[in-house]
């Protein structure tokens, strides 16, 4: 705690000093909560250095990854402010906010890369216009790899959620835990090993990669390839410190950005395919979920959608209209 303290005073100087001389070099704080192991971290890396290269050293940014200078809640928070000038987030976090950003997390909507494109294409406009609100500005989104579920025995029926402690990283993912019969806890990324060691959870609901990087075959023996859905981490930046950039170096994080987007989706898919293999080769059983369980999730899904629908307002619904209207033309 005091630690984090005392870098964010010292970048609180920094950033203030940096105001005072326009002229010279910026330099920003980017605040992730994913570690070092995750690609998102190593995505984000590379853009932060890409501008870096681009600019010959004019803007400089400094990933601050794990949570080390700011925990997941508070990175939007701290944005807004402009205690940092950038950060990432696990989109649906944000849910509370809005029903827009459960959209992602809706199981039966996209269930593949290309439909998950689709569907931040539809989102991207509403999204950036909230975000702006909030004098924030966002630079690309990345998905994790489609969520499945983890267990230390094989997964048959719905039936064995009853009474099943199920780790959840977002509110929708705990309804849905709760739709099933199972308790769900809301559990950071970085928190899962020791939530299994401490016995607060006996299940998790995540992607492969997660799995890999929290080496879940510590903890469970099995892993239920479930397609759920496909969320997303945004990278954003506090407009205010976007705006003091000249036009050559907010070009250059634009394109930076740009690039970001279209490589962090493809080492997703990559990744995909990799944690999966790892997963097997420590000994997890992957498997596909029988159809009499493939069922009983869909019901369960079905159920978070059309609660979803109920509370979600017409900006809401509209893009999900115009996410299935893109899809409609796509098919023809
Ligand atoms: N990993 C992150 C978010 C979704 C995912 O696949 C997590 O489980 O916290």
């Amino acid at each position: 705690m005091r630690t984090s303290a005392i870098s964010l005073l010292t970048i609180a100087m920094a950033s203030s000093l940096t105001v005072a001389t326009p002229a010279l070099a910026d330099q920003w704080n980017l605040a992730s909560p994913y570690g070092d192991a995750s690609f998102h971290t190593q995505n984000t890396k590379q853009f932060a250095k890409d501008v870096g290269e681009a600019t010959d050293g004019e803007l400089t940014i400094t990933v601050h990854s794990g949570g080390s200078l700011i925990s997941h809640a508070e990175i939007k928070p701290s944005v807004r402010r402009g205690t940092v000038q950038a950060g990432e987030i696990f989109l649906s976090t944000l849910s509370n906010e809005s029903p827009i950003y459960e959209v992602d997390t809706l199981p039966g909507l996209a269930g593949s890369y290309a439909d998950a494109y689709d569907l931040w294409q539809a989102s991207k406009p509403i999204i950036t216009d909230l975000f702006a609100k909030e004098g924030l500005m966002p630079l690309y989104a990345v998905p994790w790899p489609a969520q499945g579920i983890y267990t230390d025995f094989e997964l048959t029926d719905a039936s064995q959620f009853e009474g099943l402690r199920v780790r959840a990283p977002n509110i929708n993912t705990q309804r849905f835990v709760e739709n099933l019969g199972g308790i769900p806890t809301q559990t950071e990324e970085a928190d899962i090993p020791t939530a299994f060691s401490t016995g607060r959870v006996d299940a998790m609901i995540t992607s492969v990669s997660t799995g890999k990087s929290m080496s879940a075959w510590d903890y469970v023996s099995n892993y239920s390839d479930a397609n759920l859905w496909l969320p997303k981490n945004i990278v954003f930046v506090n407009k205010r410190a976007f705006d003091r950039l000249d036009d050559a170096t907010q070009k250059a994080v634009l394109d930076a950005a740009a690039k970001a987007e279209q490589r962090g989706w493809q080492m997703s898919k990559q990744d995909s395919a990799e944690s999966a293999k790892a997963l097997e080769s420590h000994g997890i059983t992957v498997s596909e979920p029988s159809d009499a369980l493939q069922q009983q999730l869909k019901a369960a899904g079905q159920k978070l959608f059309e609660d979803w629908q109920a509370r979600a307002g017409d900006q809401a619904q509209q893009l999900v209209d115009r996410y299935r209207e893109r899809q409609a033309q796509q098919s023809q």
